[in-house]
């Protein structure tokens, strides 16, 4: 096993990706993007990214803003979420334990000179410790707006530490640098240790796109429903909306009924009937038998 970081070229083989997610636990795919969608991620980002507002802790960073609400922000954003390489593989990834995946967290996230390094941690901890190790939850990625370097800040991944037992720490030598060109992606799941590097530059702010994806029956980090509400929402492709939280996880999971309607037309329905006005297009009921099937677990 390697201690680096795998380079992927865009055109590589899902598979590929995902045994080396298997192997490592992270993973870069490089050039993913031109750079027409890095100007469009920029300008659409830039604004928010002037107030200078930064982390209140040694974990947020003190000299690192973050920057949510991304799928209501920017539309270049929206876009990134559902790049068909990138979902299609969070979702052959997580397939093992969901029917299908949601978006968990959007983030853009800029470390500044002058930053130390995040200390190592695992993301799945936001759970608190609850979901067993051998699910895992997330397919993580992070998309270079800036070159990322050891010297800016680039991530620091323990290569392997997924299946490491929990206590174990990495030595020095078994940390790699997520070090990318503008446009690649850092892919990595909720197991892998890793964490934000120092920035020891004098002037140059390292930035990334960050958008996790995990099952569609956990809660997600960042609320969506408070991130982007029905009335951005609207404006979303219905499949972007989808995967941000508006439809069912299921048969029932996740329905909603319409507080305000006293006529019952929008009661225990999809929320995708929210943004619609065919009531039952989203609903297709399964059988008996899939139903019985669906609330036994495997032996
Ligand atoms: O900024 C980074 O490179 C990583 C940040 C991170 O892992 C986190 O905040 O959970
Ligand atoms: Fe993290």
């Amino acid at each position: 096993m390697s201690t680096q970081i795998q380079h992927l070229a865009a055109n590589t083989p899902q598979e590929e990706l995902l045994q080396h997610m298997a192997a490592d636990g992270a993973v870069i795919i490089d050039n993913v993007l031109d750079s027409q969608r890095l100007c469009a991620l920029a300008q659409e980002l830039d604004p928010f990214l002037e107030n200078e507002v930064y982390g209140r802790d040694a974990f947020t960073g003190f000299h690192t803003q973050r920057i949510g609400a991304l799928i209501a922000r920017s539309r270049a954003c929206g876009e990134l979420a559902l790049e068909p390489q990138l979902l299609d593989a969070a979702r052959a990834y997580l397939a093992e334990h969901c029917d299908d995946v949601q978006l968990h967290f959007t983030s853009a996230v800029a470390i500044a000179p002058g930053e130390s390094a995040q200390i190592l941690h695992r993301d799945r901890g936001i759970w608190g410790g609850y979901v067993p190790r051998q699910i895992e939850p997330l397919f993580s990625t992070i998309w270079a707006l800036t070159p990322f370097t050891k010297e800016n800040g680039a991530t620091q991944v323990a290569v392997g530490s997924h299946r490491w037992e929990k206590q174990r720490q990495p030595q020095p030598h078994e940390i790699a640098y997520a070090e990318m060109s503008p446009g690649s992606v850092l892919c990595y799941n909720g197991t892998v240790l890793h964490g934000g590097g120092a920035n020891t530059t004098d002037n140059d702010t390292r930035v990334g796109v960050f958008l996790h994806y995990t099952l569609n029956w956990l809660r997600q980090e960042e609320n969506q429903y408070l991130s982007c509400p029905p009335e951005h929402a609207q404006y979303l492709p219905q499949e972007l909306r989808a995967l941000i939280g508006y439809a069912k996880g299921g048969y029932v999971l996740g329905f909603y009924s319409d507080p305000d309607d006293n006529s019952a037309e929008h009661e225990s329905v999809s929320p995708e009937n929210l943004f619609s006005r065919h009531r039952d297009e989203f609903d297709t009921l399964p059988s008996e038998e899939q139903l019985v099937s669906r609330s036994t677990p495997e032996a």
